[in-house]
């Protein structure tokens, strides 16, 4: 059921309920166990393409890359058990205002968990420097607590869509490092032509992610929450399975490129081309 209206719905409810509610919605529950079970799959099979990668940089991306999956089944177990949904009233000016939304909060917090491994596997990648990769990073950080943040307050709609603002401003942070910087330090490193595969994948799957919840039930609810929750499901496997694929197979295949990388995590700098300098 997307939205409960009747007013036999206690506002706390228990979890056991919540877990009843993701069960009578089929819809719901799959857009959950495909995750569970593509994420397992994608377990296995990265342990398995990593068995011999011996450079540490090409470890370390394998490390962070195998991350993603491994958040991901946490992620979705916490949704398929309703330990991480909440049925929240939403406040006045809400299109949905005074009425009982699903929300998948778990999702939003678990993303500041997964973003970032994809970030840390893509900086590397790129030969980015500590700087550029950390100023990523602690922006996707930013980007997912304000977006739970903008998901759970039910006090002011007004201020839902200011923490939405906040979440955008920290999104185009990760969006100029993603677009601007990094490209120019994968060229220096010699991995732009996988760099730039990734990254049109990455920026393309993860702007449908502030759309969706744009129009879902958190936002403007011209979208159910189930379609919503497929739709999140759906941009989860582009941009984590089918991501993380590409990268480790590249990284399997080009290995001694990634071991040559000038430097590594402490380089002051990447881009300018020449050996790091003391800057
Ligand atoms: C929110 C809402 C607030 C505004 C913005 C958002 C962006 C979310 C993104 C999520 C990416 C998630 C991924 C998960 C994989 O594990 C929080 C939806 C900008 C970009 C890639």
């Amino acid at each position: 059921m997307a939205v409960l209206t009747q007013g036999v719905v206690p506002l706390e409810m228990t979890q056991a309920e919540v877990y009843r509610e993701v069960q009578n919605n089929t819809l719901l529950n799959l857009s959950f166990w495909v995750n569970i079970a593509l994420a397992g799959l994608s377990i296995l099979l990265f342990v398995f393409m990593g068995r011999n990668v011996e450079d540490p940089r090409s470890q370390l991306i394998f490390v962070a890359t195998l991350m993603v999956p491994l958040v991901s089944i946490s992620s979705y177990t916490g949704l398929a058990s309703g330990l991480t949904i909440s049925f929240l009233e939403m406040p006045a000016g809400h299109a949905l205002a005074g009425e009982e939304v699903l929300t998948m909060w778990g999702r939003y917090l678990t993303w500041a968990l997964s973003t970032p491994m994809i970030l840390l596997a893509l900086g590397l990648l790129a030969g980015s420097n500590m700087t550029k990769i950390f100023t990523a990073i602690t922006a996707d950080i930013g980007m997912c607590v304000t977006g739970l943040a903008a998901a759970l307050t039910i006090s002011s709609h007004g201020l839902r869509w200011f923490w939405y603002f906040i979440s955008c401003m920290f999104f185009l942070v990760v969006l100029y490092v993603l677009l601007v910087e990094w490209p120019k330090d994968a060229e220096v490193a010699g991995t732009s032509e996988i760099f730039n595969t990734l990254k049109i994948l990455t920026v393309v799957m993860w702007l449908g992610y502030p759309i969706f919840w744009a129009l879902g039930a958190e936002g403007i609810a011209v979208l159910d929450v189930a379609i919503t929750s497929w739709a999140y499901s759906g941009l989860d496997i582009v941009a984590k399975y089918i991501f993380a694929f590409l990268l480790l197979n590249w990284v399997v295949n080009n290995e001694s490129t990634v071991a040559q990388m000038a430097s590594g995590l402490g380089a002051a700098s990447s881009s300018s081309g020449a050996a790091p300098a003391d800057d």
